[in-house]
């Protein structure tokens, strides 16, 4: 049954606002966006939506993308008005970590202010709607792991901060007004479409890169720091999850399991028969003025109250994530030809690399 609801997702254009967008599309949702004016195409993660579903004439059409910036407080009121949305997916953010301490002011603009003008916007028009903010685990900073909804938060960089006020202004707004606020508190997820700087795909596109033999080194910064990586496609269920619960409540949402960075890369550069050590460069460049040591979630709330479970866990994630970088480098480099709509087994591209890297040594 399609649900004849209305959504407004914020930072549609992101990892998350694509796969989102498919999971509201599939369940009979109106999909509104907004993303913001580039100079350069900033809505490939979404382009398919946008040929299926869209139609710029159309004002019904399931899935539309409008212009706007959550920086400009009028540009977000009238979005609000004129499409009217039963649910908010705040995601909109400066998210990169590392660049936030170069950028604290607009981090904070974006991540904070952005967050404060749609719950002013809310509160104003009265609104019934469902909002979601996207909090994060870097809130929690230095807090030991396990981390749960009650283990206190301390940031390590203008990004926590900045989600760290959103997130209480999103609970303050629910407290004070009673509007339906509620924030996932989300550990690191990824996937193919995952932005190019953040650890785990930088990994996977070097990984590549050194496969296809174009260059035979990587260069990181901290290998020691933990993360709880899961997948972003069952993090977006969760996002929805929250909204669709009785009442607005905050939620921690991981996979409780953690690994290095080292391990992320040892695994990766294994399954393709490398030792990552012979490929790497340790540079202070991609090091933090201060690091979150360890993150590991505590989602027992979430699994009771949601009946919210992740299917995929690390090795999954690392096969998932390779597997896709490799058919993408292949297919350019003209080492394998280009497949539309074949469905290859899970692991294909992973095994031509090792019988190319086998065939080198
Ligand atoms: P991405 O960086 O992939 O996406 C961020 C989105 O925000 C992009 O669409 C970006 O647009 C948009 N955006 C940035 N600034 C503005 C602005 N001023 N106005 C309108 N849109 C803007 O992030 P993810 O999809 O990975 O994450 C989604 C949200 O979840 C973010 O808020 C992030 O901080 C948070 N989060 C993410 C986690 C993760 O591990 N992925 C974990 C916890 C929280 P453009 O494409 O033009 O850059
Ligand atoms: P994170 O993700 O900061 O956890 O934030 P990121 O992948 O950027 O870093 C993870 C860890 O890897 C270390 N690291 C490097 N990181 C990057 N980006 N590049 C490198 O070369 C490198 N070398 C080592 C980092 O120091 C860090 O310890 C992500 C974002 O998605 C946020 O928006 C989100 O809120 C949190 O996850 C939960």
């Amino acid at each position: 049954m399609p649900s004849g609801k209305v959504a407004l997702i914020t930072g549609i254009s992101g990892q998350d606002g694509s796969y989102l967008s498919e999971l509201l599309i599939s369940k009979g949702y109106r999909v509104r966006g907004i993303v913001r004016r580039s100079s350069t195409l900033n809505t490939k993660r979404i382009e398919h939506l946008v040929q299926k579903y869209g139609s710029e004439d159309d004002v019904n059409s399931q899935f539309l993308v409008v212009y706007a910036d959550i920086t400009d407080a009028s540009s977000i009121r009238s979005i609000l008005e004129k499409f009217q949305p039963d649910e908010i997916y705040n995601l909109a953010a400066q998210s990169h970590v590392g660049i936030s301490f170069g950028n604290a002011q607009s981090t904070i603009n974006i991540n904070t202010l952005g967050t404060l003008r749609i719950l002013e916007a809310l509160k104003d028009m009265k609104s019934n709607a469902r909002f979601y903010q996207a909090s994060s685990s870097e809130m929690f900073g230095i807090s030991p792991p396990p981390q749960s909804e009650t283990t206190a938060m301390l940031p390590q960089s203008p990004y926590g901060v900045a989600k760290l006020a959103a997130y209480h202004l999103t609970r303050l707004y629910r407290n004070a007004y009673g509007l339906f606020t509620a924030n996932g508190i989300l550990f690191n997820h990824e996937s193919p479409r995952r932005g190019y700087n953040f650890v785990t795909k930088k990994i996977m596109q070097e990984l590549a890169s050194i496969v296809a033999g174009e260059k035979d080194k990587i260069t990181l910064g901290n290998l020691d720091a933990k993360r709880d990586w899961g997948f972003s496609g069952d993090y977006v269920e969760a996002m929805w999850k929250i909204l669709q619960h009785d009442t607005p409540d905050d939620f921690v949402i991981a996979t409780e399991e953690t690994h290095t960075v080292r391990d992320f890369l040892k695994e990766s550069f294994s399954l393709v028969g490398l030792n990552y050590e012979d490929h790497l460069v340790i540079s202070d460049r991609y090091k933090r003025p201060a690091e979150v040591p360890a993150l590991l979630g505590d989602a027992t709330k979430a699994k009771n109250v949601l009946q919210w479970e992740p299917k995929v866990k690390f090795k999954e994630l690392v096969t998932m994530m390779l597997d896709a970088e490799l058919k993408e480098k292949f297919e350019a480099k003209g080492i394998l030809p280009v497949e539309n709509g074949v469905e290859r087994e899970e692991g294909y591209y992973i095994e031509k690399a090792k019988e190319l890297t086998s065939r080198r040594q």
